[in-house]
């Protein structure tokens, strides 16, 4: 019996690997990306904080879903978790008009089948929260998938249970943010099976790598929000004039250290 890890996969700043047939360890990284590209330059403690902000959502949504967290490691950054069958798609809950949404709303007037106002300006909110499922790209981009479409990839019962929860956890954690200053625009989640057929929250949840957050005393619908823990990183990218193509621009201490107290 060997008790080493076995890579199994890599996303952009964490790494994940096989613990034994039952159990994965997920380990964030100190590594930041902006406009998709991984920095050279690590933020110290990065991965500590994404990892805690996980597990502090996992804690307070289990009577909502259970998740796949079943030990946080001494090191703050790494977790054991549940190994599950992940379905194949990303399940999106925007509450807020960004990113993809806006793009395809400018586009078509609709975002992943769901007919919008009119009207809308960048950053509005929606008259309610919408679940826009994506596929999951193996490389470049995920794409916004119609509602059949993803029906299609997970069957219809399970999609209709993979949208009632999200919108409540969006629901949910949108509220609790918006309640301490905080909007929540929008948030991506992942869903696995386990091996009785329940649907399990997994991946990372409610970390500022797969959510927007903004700072409610700015907000300002009619163009893009700050970034709240990147603008210090995007703003210093903006201002070098990078091409935004690999390999990234290390970073000057300064903007460790903004980035750093976010
Ligand atoms: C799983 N990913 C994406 C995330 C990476 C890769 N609980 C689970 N069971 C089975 N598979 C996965 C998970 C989770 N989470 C997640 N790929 C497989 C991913 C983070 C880092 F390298």
């Amino acid at each position: 019996m060997s008790d080493a890890a076995v890579h199994v996969g890599s996303g952009k700043v964490r790494e994940l690997y096989a613990l034994d047939d039952d159990r994965l360890l997920l380990v964030a990284s100190d590594r930041i990306s902006t406009f998709d590209v991984v920095l050279p330059t690590p933020i110290p403690d990065k991965g500590r904080v994404l990892t805690g902000l996980s597990a502090f959502w996992f804690a307070r949504t289990r009577e909502l879903v259970p998740n796949h967290l079943l030990a946080l490691h001494d090191d703050g950054r790494s977790t054991e978790c549940r190994r599950l069958e992940m379905l194949p798609i990303e399940c999106v809950v925007r509450g807020y008009i960004t990113g993809s949404g806006w793009k395809d709303y400018r586009a078509t007037g609709e975002v992943c089948g769901h007919a919008l106002p009119e009207g809308l300006v960048e950053s509005q909110q929606l008259p309610q929260p919408i679940f826009t499922p994506a596929t999951k790209a193996q490389t470049g981009h995920d794409e916004n998938i119609d509602r059949e479409t993803a029906a299609g990839l997970v069957g219809a019962e399970r999609f209709a249970e993979v949208e009632r929860i999200a919108l409540e956890l969006y629901g949910w954690v949108s509220d609790h943010a918006r309640a301490r200053g905080i909007i929540l625009a929008d948030t991506k989640l992942e869903f696995g099976v386990d091996p009785q057929g329940r649907l399990v929250l997994g991946d990372e949840a409610f970390t500022p790598d797969s959510s927007r957050f903004w700072p409610a005393d700015s907000y300002a619908p009619g163009g893009p929000q700050p970034s709240f823990d990147k603008q210090f990183v995007r703003d210093y990218c903006e201002e070098l004039g990078w091409d935004k193509t690999a390999p990234g621009p290390e970073l000057p201490d300064d903007v460790v250290a903004g980035t750093r107290a976010c």
